[in-house]
């Protein structure tokens, strides 16, 4: 293995619409890091194991109403209840790649029509991001992939909505746009290309908190 006593690990995170090929690019990117040797770990939000990820799950499926805020809120906490264990492992070398993040929380939240402000407020602190890869597939594309699945906000209008707020989020400091329309291969070729030199380039560097 290559764990270099000392360095930390990089949080990458993986962002986009519902079937943009997030899922299966972090799984592709983390078994292929595994492959080489290195420390790395995958996670994703919402993780729904936790009792506050039970509650969002339930709401994803529409088997209860919430009120807006109140959803929001809890996807927020599931990332504070993961804070001390992501902060621990990636000062001690471990590499963290994410499917979604705070990201997605403001732009699904304020694709409902609750202010960016309001949902940026509940997440300042978190771990900020080494990189955000932003996948992006155009609607059709999308589309094209089959059906959205039965979850609350698998709607192509609302997908919209939410591309649309992604890119107004977008911070060109630390953000890259991949597009995903290629074959999984090419695009996997691109993401190991970027997080890899994330990684490197990470190494020396402090970890940062999120909107502040
Ligand atoms: N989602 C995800 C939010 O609305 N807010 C959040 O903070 C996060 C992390 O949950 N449609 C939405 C986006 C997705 C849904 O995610 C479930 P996934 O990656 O499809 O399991
Ligand atoms: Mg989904």
């Amino acid at each position: 293995g290559c764990v270099k006593a000392g360095l930390r690990g990089a949080l990458i995170v993986l962002e986009g619409c519902d079937r943009s090929g997030k899922s299966t690019q972090c799984s592709k990117l983390v078994e292929r890091l595994v492959q080489e040797g290195r420390q790395v770990l995958l996670m994703r939000f919402p993780d729904r194991t936790t009792p506050i990820g039970q509650m969002i799950d339930s709401y994803l499926q529409q088997t209860v109403e919430l009120d807006d805020h109140v959803v929001h809120l809890l996807f927020s906490s599931n990332r504070w209840e993961a804070m001390r264990k992501m902060t621990e492992l990636l000062q001690s070398g471990t590499t963290i790649i994410v499917d979604r993040y705070a990201y997605s929380g403001v732009a699904y939240s304020a694709a409902k029509g609750l202010s960016v402000d309001w949902c940026r407020q509940p997440d300042v602190g978190l771990l900020k991001p080494d990189k955000v890869l932003y996948i992006t597939v155009s609607p059709e594309k999308a589309a094209e992939r089959g059906q959205f699945g039965t979850e609350r906000y698998e709607k192509l209008d609302f997908q919209q909505k939410v591309n649309n707020m992604f890119l107004y989020l977008k911070d060109p400091s630390y953000w890259q746009t991949v597009s995903g329309e290629g074959s999984i291969d090419v695009v996997h070729a691109e993401i190991y290309k970027l997080a890899t030199q994330t990684i490197k380039e990470s190494e020396h560097l402090p970890l940062l908190k999120l909107w502040t």
